[in-house]
């Protein structure tokens, strides 16, 4: 998988130059390369720079980030009982700039998408990523494509917008194969559709089929979803997979941003400190190249609807 470098001067007041050119970075986006921005055109004062690296995460052994939630405009991951309020109410301030900031940004980058878009959670990354000591299934350093446990996305797509705001240290990610090519390694080629109102047996039966065990209880999924969270588990439980996988090291410089579909595209952080992030899930109905989905691309293997 590659990266597609974007400088200031391919934009236009910030914007692509055309609806063409619009299109084109969505499209390479969806086929899983990563869009990066040598110079972040997110706005950050110095200030609030300064801020975001005095802090420290006061609450990981619950939450692995600091979340800021844009649409409730809610904190979590910090300890309020213990924090100071002034400081904890400064951070959700400079969270909900942030989380704006992205988004205007992205309405006028990503034309195609700007209808039939969903604004999910902001994080905060204060933590050092290498050797941090988490429980597998939320170990970072571990290559995984995204799903979230209590946030099913019925297609959807997770599309991620990332600022490394480290005073000096790259943030080092690897990037693996593209998500069809990982599927189609572990699933065999065939499997049969099941009938009328076993669509979560499909699930199931898929998920069983490559060796992802059962399905995960509670919250209420489509077989989609419930694959996807498995999948999440079983890249992340391989060692095999997580030994022998191609691995495309990337190395994100201070004051950069980049952006990736962390759905499909296989990725860990071996290393970094301080970084923020938007997410947005894309409706299937925005997309230039469904093809590439993951949703279309199980369902091509299912040979079903898993919606
Ligand atoms: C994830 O959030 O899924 C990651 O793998 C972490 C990426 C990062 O924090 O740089």
């Amino acid at each position: 998988m590659g990266l597609v470098t974007i400088e200031r001067e391919y934009l236009v007041d910030g914007k692509p130059s055309s609806d063409a050119q619009a299109r084109d970075w969505c499209a390479q986006l969806e086929a899983g390369e990563i869009l990066y921005f040598p110079q972040t055109p997110i706005a950050i004062s110095p200030d609030d720079l300064q801020f975001l690296l005095g802090q420290q995460q006061t609450d990981s052994s619950l939450h692995k980030n600091i979340a800021y939630k844009p649409n409730i405009d809610k904190l979590s991951g910090v300890d309020t009982k213990t924090a100071d309020t002034q400081a904890v109410a400064r951070l959700q301030g400079i969270m909900r700039g942030y989380s704006r900031s992205v988004t205007e940004f992205l309405t006028g980058f990503l034309t195609p998408y700007r209808a039939n878009w969903q604004l999910d959670y902001a994080s905060f990354r204060p933590q050092e990523e290498q050797g941090r000591d988490l429980a597998l299934r939320k170990r970072n350093d571990l290559l995984h494509t995204d799903a979230f446990p209590t946030r099913p996305t019925y297609g959807a797509r997770i599309l991620r917008f990332f600022n490394n705001i480290h005073p000096t240290r790259t943030r080092d990610w690897v990037v693996g194969d593209p998500f069809e090519q990982v599927v189609r390694q572990f699933a065999p080629s065939q499997i049969a559709p099941q009938p009328d109102g076993a669509g979560s047996k499909l699930g199931k039966s898929l998920g069983r089929a490559i060796g992802l065990g059962a399905a995960i209880p509670s919250i209420k999924r489509s077989p989609y979803d419930d694959f996807m969270m498995r999948f999440h588990n079983f890249l992340k439980e391989n060692e095999s997979f997580q030994r022998d996988c191609v691995k495309h090291p990337w190395q994100f410089p201070s004051g950069s941003s980049w952006m990736v579909y962390t759905d499909t595209v296989p990725h860990a952080v071996l290393a970094g400190q301080y970084a923020l992030e938007q997410t947005f899930l894309v409706k299937p109905e925005a997309l230039v190249a469904p093809e590439h989905s993951p949703l279309k691309v199980l369902e091509a293997i299912a040979g079903t609807a898993l919606i």
